[in-house]
């Protein structure tokens, strides 16, 4: 186990300052989610900090990687907006030695989501979009309904996600689609 401040160490080794004092903000964001819906707050805090650990990873290490891991080749279609979760986990588990699958599915899917999101993943999922910093009309939107509805908040996030990517013809993950289509119908 590593000490708090040997855990802000190696995640400021790979991030700039303000990517940095982002995941700090998810992290304490996290936390509150946690307590307000029911999860575990260590493990909330956890995957928040750690979120964006390899946002920042060079796009020729993340292709060398996903040739030589057995990732999915389709993967090599994206970039690092989408591997930063699904692939950047790799480094976090070889780099931290983070093990607890929770909080590595958390980090996996707080990009494109996944249909079958637990309650942890979507608090990390929505704590990324609502942190304080954040504050367009639409995570204000989202902050708010994320006082009483998780699932809600989830979903205002997957529109605005799918919304932009389309106005900016950027190729969407299937999975981010399928997430969208599965928080449509959820209570
Ligand atoms: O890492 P952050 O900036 O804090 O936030 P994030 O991980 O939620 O999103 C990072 C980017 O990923 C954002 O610009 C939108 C993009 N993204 C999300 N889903 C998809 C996607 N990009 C593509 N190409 N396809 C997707 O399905
Ligand atoms: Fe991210
Ligand atoms: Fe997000
Ligand atoms: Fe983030």
């Amino acid at each position: 186990g590593h000490t708090r401040a040997e855990l802000l160490a190696l995640l400021h080794n790979r991030l700039d300052d303000a990517r940095y004092a982002h995941c700090v903000r998810v992290e304490q964001t996290a936390r509150e989610l946690a307590r307000r819906f029911g999860a575990d707050e260590a493990r909330a805090g956890l995957a928040g900090l750690f979120h964006d650990y390899a946002k920042q990873v060079p796009v020729e290490t993340y292709r060398t990687l996903i040739q030589r891991q057995g990732f999915d080749r389709a993967l090599l279609n994206y970039s690092r907006g989408v591997w930063h979760g699904l692939v950047g986990t790799w480094f976090i588990k070889t780099e931290v030695g983070i093990t607890d699958p929770a909080v590595i599915q958390a980090i996996e899917r707080h990009t494109t989501g996944d249909p079958e999101m637990t309650v942890l993943d979507q608090i990390i999922f929505v704590a990324d979009f609502i942190e304080p910093a954040r504050d367009l009309p639409v995570e204000a939107k989202c902050r708010e309904a994320a006082q009483t509805s998780l699932t809600e908040a989830t979903r205002i996030e997957l529109e605005n996600t799918l919304t932009y990517l389309i106005a900016k013809r950027q190729i969407v993950y299937p999975k981010t689609l399928l997430t969208y289509n599965a928080f449509l119908t959820k209570e």
